[in-house]
């Protein structure tokens, strides 16, 4: 799908701003068709943002089922006879829109967004009224997966299986644009190198049959190369190549008819060869860091200033690379990673499909991951659907080098290979050009997992120093190396540590460094890299994880997940310091 933008045929109008806003309490709203009127007794809400933390009211963050948003919509008069397109972000987690009275589309999947041509629903040049209910219940057949219970005290609450919280609203941007009718569709663009020369593969679909023009264009606007036709295949002479810490861009502009449409494109090829993850060619060290788009106030809402100012503090810190745990994140952020050099894991919305690892509150005994009363088929085609919306929306974007298809999922359980292997063979199909992995959990070591080979890269969650060998590093440090040595035995695949690291409370502080004290953080982090380093097979270390976050409400979580170098608030701990000393050196 592609995002929208302003060309010469393109026109768009943002409709980020202070929202009305009500907490369906009494699940009254679909009954009495809260769309055909204001909002009764609603509150301001800012758009884009999540709801949960805006006002101090437990029952607003804590709510399970609908809210609904209002605004009202002027579209310019001029826009009169155009398409008119429009388009969330993304919604979490379940959206269904009116303009007006009439209900226009129903979307599942809080991080991807979704669009409805509404060119004869609205009123131009006056206001229209646009209502959005939105509902954020978690069960374990949709994605992000999580569970309802019955408290003692006999409200309905909700855990997800993953370890954050369950931020919801309309965390992006909300947008009208418009294109001419007979209009461009969606573009895939796959890139190569010849030598020093670069080939631009194009696949450009449009409404209806019609000539396509395509135009490459250097970072200062010259034309380096031209084609047409729907299909093709453009060479770039003397390319510059879209280099980790460089984000060089080319932009095509595509005609068809009257419409015109621009896209960044970057230059670069991606591959695993044995034991080595190779950009342009070049053995390729993952230095960085595993995620989350999350900041104070906001949640999960998109923010250009929080978004600038993390990449400012990947370059301060020295890192190359980021995953974007646990969900596609918004759109602006791979822009951004393209622009920057930032190299990117994009992994989809699976949440944690593990039920050995749930830590939410539980009533019963565990029943298996997968299967009747665990993950099943409606699970696998939600994740089917998760990873295919991640694909289409991410396929051009030079910054992904790989697609994550899943987080720690219960891969040593009966059933996990049957889950999870036509997950991998579409997207395959769909990108035949990036590598995919999944995250291994630790009860999932070599020997018992079941699906390493069926991807490319080993990835390893580990907290050898905090949750296994806590306080001892000598044993962590010995029992990680013993761990590589077993995965690189079994598989002549690159192995990236894609989570490790420790708690610490910013202002902890001992001489002979204990857990939760931000020395004892160092170390660990200290202890990783020594091995990462060492171990011929090792492309990587990514640090759990950039800043703290937000859990739910547990023992082990002081306001949240405290593994961060640097707080919510964006200030360094002292691992901080000591990684930009190791990465930047
Ligand atoms: C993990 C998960 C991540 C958690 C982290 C932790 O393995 O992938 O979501 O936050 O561990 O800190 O426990």
């Amino acid at each position: 799908m592609l995002r929208p933008v302003e060309t010469v045929s393109r026109e768009t109008k943002s409709l980020d701003g202070v929202w009305r806003f009500l907490v369906d309490k009494d699940r009254a709203g679909r009954h009495e068709q809260w769309w055909t009127a204001d909002l009764p007794g609603a509150l301001d809400i800012p758009v884009p943002s999540s709801y949960n933390d805006i006002y101090p009211d437990p029952a607003i963050r804590d709510h399970v089922g609908d809210v609904w948003y209002q605004t009202v919509v002027r579209p310019p008069a001029s826009w009169e006879g155009k398409r008119v397109v429009l388009r969330f972000d993304a919604a979490a987690h379940l959206a269904t829109v009116w303009v007006g009275e009439k209900e226009v589309v129903t979307h599942r999947g809080g991080f991807v967004p979704f669009e409805v041509e509404v060119t004869d629903l609205l009123q131009y040049g006056r206001p229209n009224r646009l209502t959005v209910a939105i509902n954020n219940e978690l069960s374990l057949s949709a994605m992000p997966p999580g569970r309802q219970y019955r408290t003692p005290a006999g409200a309905t609450a909700q855990a997800l299986t993953g370890d954050y919280f369950n931020y919801t609203g309309l965390n992006r941007r909300v947008w009208l644009y418009t294109t001419p009718h007979e209009h461009i569709q969606d573009i895939t663009v796959r890139t190569d190198l010849d030598g020093p020369d670069g080939l631009v593969s194009y696949d450009v679909f449009t409404s209806a049959p019609g000539g396509v023009t395509v135009r490459l264009l250097d970072a200062r606007g010259t034309q380096v190369a031209a084609g047409s036709g729907h299909t093709g295949e453009l060479a770039v002479p003397q390319v510059h190549r879209w280099e980790p810490g460089e984000g060089y861009l080319y932009r095509l502009e595509i005609g068809y008819g009257e419409d015109v449409y621009e896209l960044p494109v970057g230059v670069r090829t991606v591959a695993v060869r044995g034991r080595e993850f190779l950009i342009n060619g070049r053995p390729f060290t993952f230095r960085g860091f595993g995620r989350h788009q999350e900041s104070p106030v906001r949640g999960h809402g998109h923010d250009d200033v929080i978004m600038v100012h993390d990449f400012a503090l990947l370059d301060w810190i020295g890192a190359n690379s980021i995953r974007t745990a646990h969900y596609p994140y918004a759109e602006e952020v791979l822009e951004h990673a393209d622009r920057n050099g930032i190299v990117v894991i994009a992994e989809q919305e699976a949440g944690m499909i593990n039920l050995a690892m749930d830590f939410g509150p539980r009533t019963g005994p565990e029943p298996r991951t997968f299967g009747p009363d665990g993950f099943g088929a409606d699970a696998r085609e939600a994740c089917l659907t998760s990873v295919r919306r991640l694909i289409e929306r991410d396929k051009n974007h030079p910054s992904v080098v790989m697609w994550c298809l899943s987080n720690e999922p219960d891969s040593a359980a009966d059933g996990a290979r049957e889950f999870l292997e036509p997950i991998v063979e579409q997207a395959r199909e769909l990108d035949p050009t990036r590598p995919v992995c999944f995250t291994n959990v630790f009860l999932a070591p070599a020997g018992q997992d079941r699906v390493t080979d069926l991807f490319d890269v080993i990835c390893l969650n580990r907290y050898y120093g905090w949750y296994l060998d806590g306080g001892d590093l000598a044993s962590a440090e010995k029992r990680l190396v013993e761990e590589l040595d077993q995965w690189a035995a079994r598989h002549d695949s690159p192995i990236l540590i894609t989570e490790c690291g420790a708690e610490a409370l910013p202002g902890a502080h001992e001489v002979a460094a204990t857990m939760w004290t931000e020395e004892y953080q160092s170390e660990v982090l200290e202890m990783v890299a020594r091995v990462a380093d060492a171990h011929a097979a090792v492309v990587g270390q990514h640090v759990w994880s950039f800043a703290d976050f937000r859990t739910r409400q547990e023992i082990i979580r002081p306001e949240g997940n405290r593994k961060g170098v640097f707080d919510r608030d964006r200030k360094p701990k002292a691992a901080a310091y000591a990684l930009r000393r190791r990465w930047r050196s």
